[in-house]
């Protein structure tokens, strides 16, 4: 761990040696409000996943196709318009084509994701239905995820926990996940409009607490509490595209809000997201399970003005 500036610190604590210990890393989980692992999924796994994503950009043209395809260099001219949809990187239709894959929807459900957040809920996990792709193509229209909260987005239980997934290597420079450490403990903060993924920013007055940053490596996973405050780093490799996977899971006995429950920003149906695939008790696995449903509550989605003393 390297301090770059005063409130940035390098390199997440690694808690791979408290998958053994579950009282350990759940403490850790409540006093730092993010968990990292190095490398706790298979290289081979996370590269099937990439190749799945690259798919969805290549087949429309928008990488260099004088290099090879996991190099994910874009086609600066055939992605000069292209415009970002809520933040997923893409268009809408290359979206719904990546929702459909089933490769995609499957990977939240691997063995060595389910066994983590079985240790860290101790109890049944409900990954969350809602699964997200960023394909951030930097594109003249990207913006970087703004500072936020999931649980503005998400609701339910403060106690779902956001898989952040870097699906390649993802150094600083290409504008990886960073989290404000400890900040969970702040509360649910107001918000502001702002562009980027979700497209609301926290208001956050002045604070000790550190920013870290990280330099991902295929098959490393970040994980935090829905009030953790994070943000993306600037894209700074403007050349090239930064994939990554947000999943949530939550302990089963604990109450979800309907949204969590349906495609990503309505993209489609499951029933269309679902039509080519063949007979598996992946599709719509959570009716299996006995819900506790929660109540959206609108108003902390009201944008409010900064406010600091
Ligand atoms: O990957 C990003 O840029 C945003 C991800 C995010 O905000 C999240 O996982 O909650």
């Amino acid at each position: 761990m390297t301090h770059a500036t005063p409130n940035v610190i390098v390199g997440f604590r690694d808690s791979s040696d408290l998958l053994a210990d579950p009282a350990a890393l759940q403490a850790r989980a409540a006093s730092d409000g993010y968990l990292f692992f190095k490398q706790l999924l298979p290289k081979a796994d996370v590269q099937a996943l990439r190749n799945e994503l690259l798919d969805v950009v290549a087949i429309r043209g928008w990488l260099d196709p004088q290099t090879p395809r996991d190099a994910a260099l874009v086609n600066a001219t055939a992605v000069h318009d292209l415009e970002s949809w809520g933040g997923t990187g893409i268009t809408e239709e290359a979206y719904r084509d990546l929702q459909t894959r089933e490769l995609f929807q499957r990977f939240q459900h691997h063995p060595r994701l389910i066994q983590l957040y079985q240790t860290l809920f101790d109890s049944a996990v409900l990954p969350h239905p809602r699964t997200i792709a960023r394909v951030m193509v930097p594109c003249p229209s990207f913006r970087p995820t703004p500072m936020h909260q999931d649980f503005i987005h998400i609701q339910g239980t403060k106690q779902v926990w956001t898989c952040w997934l870097p699906v390649g290597d993802v150094p600083r420079a290409l504008g990886g996940l960073t989290v404000l450490h400890g900040s969970h403990n702040l509360g649910v903060l107001t918000v502001r409009s702002a562009e980027g993924a979700g497209n609301l920013e926290t208001n956050l007055c002045d604070t000790d607490l550190p920013w870290i940053e990280h330099d991902y490596e295929m098959g490393d996973v970040l994980t935090f509490h829905s009030c953790l405050l994070h943000k993306s780093l600037p894209n700074q490799i403007p050349e090239v595209v930064r994939l990554s996977c947000d999943y949530r899971f939550q302990s089963a006995t604990q109450d979800i809000e309907e949204k969590s429950l349906v495609p990503h920003m309505r993209v489609a149906t499951w029933d269309e997201l679902y039509a080519d695939w063949p007979a598996t008790p992946l599709k719509y696995y959570w009716q299996q399970q006995q819900l506790r449903l929660s109540p959206w509550d609108e108003s902390l989605h009201w944008q409010k003005e900064r406010i600091c003393d």
